[in-house]
């Protein structure tokens, strides 16, 4: 592929309800869009970088400066055998891997365009309904939490996870647990805890949680391997997993048990299908994580969802949970049986629709070969 022109946008969405984890509290999603172009055909990316450097030390103005500087130049005009050699191509850039995932992702998405397959088939998927979960934030009180928990339940949603941090994790578990029941359940600390933190974690496995997501801090393999023996409960690394050198040291390190795959984190589909092909080979469970994506990265994630290796539901779930509308259209939906349909390529299968996308632009810049 040559890739003729590139446009980056950054596009803000509110939520439809604040999203608050132990690192912050979110309204909206400020991000950047790639649209890489060919021949008249476009492929489109997501950058799920926020505008603070709370999850990630990437921010929506690292990734416009680092696109705009770096990656695009880097791209227009140049041979490209296929997508899955663009993380390597870009070894001197040091980090910054959401900002290179949303081009690679874009290139991707492009490559399938032109090629007329759908996304999940040029990742080595197959098109199946993939089980969803969701994903809910900390609450005021238990009480709002259960009922939060209960309408998600009642739209068909296989899996549950909640945001805890220290002072807010006990006791929305309890509550969990005597209204709900054995509901598949997890929790995720966004890196909220201390070493010493142990017994607090390890008091949460009479609830049988299917695991607990990223206890201690985003790039500590070394605590995460030592507090894993002391719980009962897996531990799932999301943060930590920058890519397919850090999933081989933690597996190394018996640092989890369960493996959380977004794209945006580890640099693209590249570095992500090499973790699935470590975690295949060693048998570790994985699913697709979440980034409050509109429906462009929704998509990406739903395609990606298909490989063999998911076996987990994800947090991919529908349009409505986020934004009403989305860039999309139709968005994405749930089905009652708690799973979303692949959109049928090609490519993602999905497109921003015109006019919202002009409405939630702030601003644009175009780039040529
Ligand atoms: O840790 O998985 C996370 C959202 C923003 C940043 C980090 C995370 C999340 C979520 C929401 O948990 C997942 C989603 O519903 O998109
Ligand atoms: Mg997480």
């Amino acid at each position: 592929m040559r890739i003729d022109a590139v446009e980056l946008s950054v596009v803000r969405l509110p939520l439809v309800r604040p999203f608050e984890t132990s690192f912050g509290r979110m309204s909206a999603r400020e991000f950047v869009l790639v649209a890489a172009r060919q021949d008249g055909v476009t492929g489109w990316g997501e950058c799920v970088a926020d505008v603070d450097p709370y999850y990630s030390s990437e921010t929506t103005a690292t990734s416009w400066h680092v696109l705009a500087k770096y990656l695009v130049p880097s791209v227009l005009g140049a041979e490209i055998e296929h997508p899955r050699l663009l993380h390597g191509f870009w070894k001197r850039v040091r980090g910054h891997r959401m900002a290179k995932a949303a081009l690679e992702m874009a290139a991707w998405d492009l490559h399938a365009r032109l090629e007329r397959l759908p996304l999940c088939e040029v990742l080595g998927g197959t098109a199946r309904p993939i089980a969803a979960g969701v994903s809910i934030g900390i609450h005021e009180t238990p009480a709002a939490l259960v009922e939060r928990v209960q309408s998600e339940l009642a739209e068909g949603y296989r899996r549950v996870k909640i945001k805890i941090k220290p002072g807010w994790d006990r006791a929305p578990v309890e509550a969990i647990r005597e209204t709900c029941g054995d509901i598949a359940l997890m929790v995720d600390a966004n890196a909220a805890y201390q070493a010493s933190d142990a017994d607090v974690l390890a008091e949460l496995d009479r609830f049988h949680l299917m695991m607990i997501e990223q206890p201690l801090d985003y790039d500590d393999l070394v605590q995460h391997a030592r507090l894993q023996p002391s719980l009962g409960t897996p531990i799932c690394l999301d943060e930590s997993i920058t890519g397919p050198q850090a999933a081989l040291d933690a597996l190394d390190l018996e640092a989890c048990r369960i493996i959380n795959i977004k794209p945006g984190r580890m640099g693209g589909f590249g570095p992500s299908l090499a973790v699935h092909a470590i975690a295949q080979e060693r048998d570790i469970p994985l699913w697709h994580g979440g980034m409050l994506e509109s429906g462009i990265g929704r998509a990406h994630n739903l395609h990606l969802s298909t490989l063999p290796g998911f076996v987990l539901p994800g947090d991919v779930a529908a349009s409505r949970r986020y934004f009403v509308p989305d860039l999309i259209d139709p968005p994405i939906e749930v089905a009652p049986d708690g799973t979303i349909a692949v959109p049928a390529g090609p490519g993602t299968g999905v497109t921003p629709m015109p006019d919202r996308l002009r409405a939630a632009t702030l601003h644009t810049e175009r780039f040529c070969a």
